[in-house]
Formats: structure tokens, sequence, C-alpha cells
């Protein structure tokens, strides 16, 4: 097995809800190392630019609008497999479609209250790491 990164993003609603740490802790408890946070609400321009590859879907302002709304806590995960474990122990997308016992089952209330983002693939992961922790 190969260590990996994963960049995850506790989204506003999750932050307001007070539930950072029950967050977290399914991330420990499956085994991923959180090494590096930051706490911070997004500018317009930097949750576009973090999200450019979806700049012409219908649901980007909606999306923009969401996640520049409040504070996000933002961590980087450490872990064998980080990139896809952390993705199945976030579950789909719509939180309709999550398995249950994923946060987004758990947590999430609709396509855009989410509650979790997490790298979908290397590139991703690597392009989203660097944006917020290389600098
Ligand atoms: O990697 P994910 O967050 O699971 O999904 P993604 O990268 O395809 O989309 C990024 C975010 O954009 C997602 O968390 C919520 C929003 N989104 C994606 N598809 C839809 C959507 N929002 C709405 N309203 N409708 C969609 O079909």
């Amino acid at each position: 097995m190969r260590k990996e990164h994963t960049l995850s993003i506790i989204k506003p609603d999750a932050v307001s809800k007070n539930i950072i740490g029950a967050i977290i802790n399914r991330f420990e408890i499956s085994g991923l190392v959180v090494v590096s946070v930051q706490m911070l609400q997004l500018t317009w321009k930097q949750a576009s630019e973090f999200y450019y590859v979806h700049r012409n879907k219908f649901f980007f302002n909606d999306l923009i609008q969401f996640m520049t709304s409040g504070l996000i806590f933002i961590q980087i995960l450490e872990g064998d497999c980080a990139i896809q474990r952390n993705r199945e122990i976030i579950g789909a997308t719509n939180p309709s479609d999550a398995l249950s016992g994923t946060i987004r089952a758990d947590y999430g209330e609709n396509y855009t209250r989410n509650a979790i983002h997490g790298s979908d693939s290397k590139s991703s992961a690597q392009f989203e790491i660097s944006y917020f922790f290389d600098k």
C-alpha cells in the first residue's frame, strides 16, 4: 500500500452545526490521519478558483454562494489509499444517494449542503492541497 494525501473540507453547513469533531472522528477511526488544518471563510474568488472545473455548470452559482457563506474547516488527510478511502467515508455527492453510515448520508441535507468535500483523484488532490497549503 502507498501512503497518500488528500484534501478534505468540512463545509459551512457542517461547521455551523458544530460537528467538526464528529466528522474528524470518522476519519480517525478509519485510520486516516489529520496532518494539517486551516479554518477560514472563502472569498468568491477563492471558491471559484477552487471549483473552476464546474464553472460552466448550472449549479455553480449556488455552490459558490454556499461555499462562501461561512467558515470552512480544511484538512490534509494522510493514509494508505487515502483518496479513495476518504471518498468511501464521505459517500455520494447527493446525500439521498449516499450509503448509510457515510458522512453525507448522516449529515448532508441536499446536493449543495452536503457537509463535506474530498478530492476525487490524485490530480485533484495535488491541485487542491497546493491551492491551500503550498503557497
Ligand atoms: O466531489 P463531489 O463534491 O462529490 O462532487 P462534484 O465534484 O461533482 O461537485 C462539487 C460540488 O458541486 C458538490 O459537492 C455539490 C455541487 N454539485 C455537484 N453536482 C450537483 C451539485 N449541486 C447541485 N445543486 N446539483 C448537482 O447536480
